[in-house]
């Protein structure tokens, strides 16, 4: 039988298998084709083997292509003609991805304990919805009680979403975490003074529609907040990254957070976007374990994550997670 029907009027399973292969051969032909352009176009062409390979790996794990041909460009450069392994090679592009990275220094090792009255310190998470800034927020939370034995109170202007608060509660109660609800930018400030707190997280609700940025404005004003993270998901295309960043790049941001690089299939984009973004990497984040999959982007080896991938998180599966 050669139609793509079964006798029962069915698609066939064999034929849909090699429409798909069909599809993607397509895909990778036309990625051939245009690396071939790219590599002629970015002066990477000439560069002997070895690096057009890498100039590939880096475009196969969604690096920006000028960004890559810059990266493959400034090792050959210190290379010269030595023909270097893959493996080294390898290194060479992480170790250059870490001198380009700025990286925001993690300020909340250096929070002081507040005195009575004392304005504690506000770190606020605006972002794409879905990013994961409620469970960073979790995260910070956990990390400025342990880790840095602070008083730390968690607050939320997120009340549109069904279950958001009763969400909040939960969790701060399980963290025993004080936790404060701001359903006006006016209910902010109270929410940050009121109790004696060294830092206060502020999550905010991830709508990026014009009247939701313009509320979220409002708070942000009201909070007055000591850094400001966005917070995106390395999971999105460099593309969709930087459109994403585009609609927020108006407040007054400190860093750049990525979240979900354990799911992300490549950190090309997320490391090429950040570059155009042009804030500091703050935090990174590997899993919803709290507050285990959580780094310091100066902490986290992300040259190395973007050349050769993340590895799967190891960590203690009774942590909890939301
Ligand atoms: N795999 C993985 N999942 C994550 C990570 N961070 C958050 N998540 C999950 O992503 C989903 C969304 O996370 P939230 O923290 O609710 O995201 P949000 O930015 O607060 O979302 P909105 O409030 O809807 O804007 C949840 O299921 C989280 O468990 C991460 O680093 N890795
Ligand atoms: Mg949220």
């Amino acid at each position: 039988m050669n139609g793509p029907l079964s006798e029962t009027g069915e698609l066939r399973e064999d034929y849909l298998q090699s429409a798909a292969i069909d599809a993607r051969l397509e895909h990778i032909e036309e990625l051939m084709s245009e690396l071939h352009d790219w590599m002629r176009s970015e002066q990477v062409a000439s560069l002997p083997a070895p690096y057009r390979r890498l100039f590939s790996h880096l475009i196969a794990n969604d690096f920006e292509r000028r960004y890559a041909a810059s990266l493959v460009r400034a090792i050959h450069q210190t290379n010269g003609t030595r023909d270097l392994p893959q493996d080294d090679l390898y290194a060479a592009a992480a170790r250059e991805i870490d001198a380009d990275l700025d990286r925001w220094n993690e300020a909340l090792p250096s929070v002081q304990r507040r005195s009575p009255g004392e304005r504690p310190y506000v770190v606020a998470l605006v972002g794409a919805s879905g990013a994961g800034k409620t469970t960073l927020m979790y995260k910070l939370a956990v990390r400025g009680v342990l880790n840095q034995g602070l008083r730390v109170k968690i607050v939320s202007s997120d009340t549109y979403k069904i279950g958001s608060v009763e969400g909040v509660q939960t969790i701060a109660d399980i963290l025993s975490v004080p936790f404060g609800i701001a359903f006006e930018p006016a209910e902010v400030e109270a929410q940050i003074e009121s109790g004696d707190t060294d830092l206060v997280i502020l999550d905010t609700a991830g709508r990026s529609d014009r009247p939701s940025r313009e509320e979220l404005a409002g708070f942000l004003a009201a909070a007055r907040a000591d850094e400001t993270h966005l917070v995106l998901p390395a999971t999105m295309s460099q593309r969709a990254l930087q459109e994403t960043a585009a609609l927020f790049l108006g407040e007054r941001l400190s860093c750049v957070s990525f979240t979900k690089l354990d799911e992300a299939p490549s950190l090309g984009g997320m490391i090429s976007s950040g570059r155009w973004i042009g804030l500091p990497m703050g935090y990174v984040s590997t899993g919803t374990a709290i507050p285990d999959d959580l780094l310091a982007a100066s902490d986290a080896p992300i040259g190395e994550w973007g050349v050769r991938g993340v590895p799967q998180p190891d960590h203690d599966t009774e942590a909890p997670h939301v």
